[in-house]
């Protein structure tokens, strides 16, 4: 993620994470404040061993783009919603990606951090066929867990 600010988002990326037993690691490095940080981590990712990235960031939100410039690692991005522009500013700059630079755009928020994680955990499924399990187990009891009717708010 590009700040400690974008942690509060981030978070539920890697409490997903943790909840389908994926490994994973948190990191901040700024496209903006820590450029060279940015070089590093891109291109060394794949060596050190990371599959897939998550990468949240708001505002100017150049950190998705430039990691995936880097690296040929699937890189998910996450629009952190910003006080100024609601997230908007956050989701334009990482969504429009020149062609043959891809980034894996997800929802503004919350709910993109968590689904950025499971995007990543079908990612991974696809050579791991425990997690394939584990994943189908999490999508099946998210599914059990929806009332037909609703219930009065306290
Ligand atoms: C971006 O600027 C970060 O990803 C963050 O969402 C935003 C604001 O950062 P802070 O000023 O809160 O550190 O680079």
């Amino acid at each position: 993620m590009g700040s400690q600010s974008d942690w509060a988002t981030m978070r539920h990326a890697a409490e997903t994470l943790q909840a389908l037993g994926v490994g994973c690691e948190a990191r901040i490095v700024s496209a903006h404040r820590t450029p060279d940080r940015l070089v590093s981590f891109a291109r060394g990712a794949e060596a050190e061993g990371f599959k897939v990235i998550i990468a949240g960031a708001g505002g100017a939100a150049h950190l998705p783009g430039m990691t995936a410039s880097m690296t040929n690692l699937p890189v998910l991005g996450v629009p952190v919603e910003s006080h100024a522009l609601k997230g908007m500013d956050s989701l334009l700059s990482i969504v429009q990606m020149p062609g043959g630079v891809p980034v894996g755009t997800l929802a503004i928020g919350k709910a993109g951090a968590i689904n950025a994680a499971i995007l990543a955990a079908s990612i991974l499924a696809l050579s791991d066929k425990a997690l394939a399990a584990r994943l189908a187990d999490f999508r099946a009891k998210q599914t059990a867990a929806v009332a037909e009717t609703p219930k009065d708010e306290a």
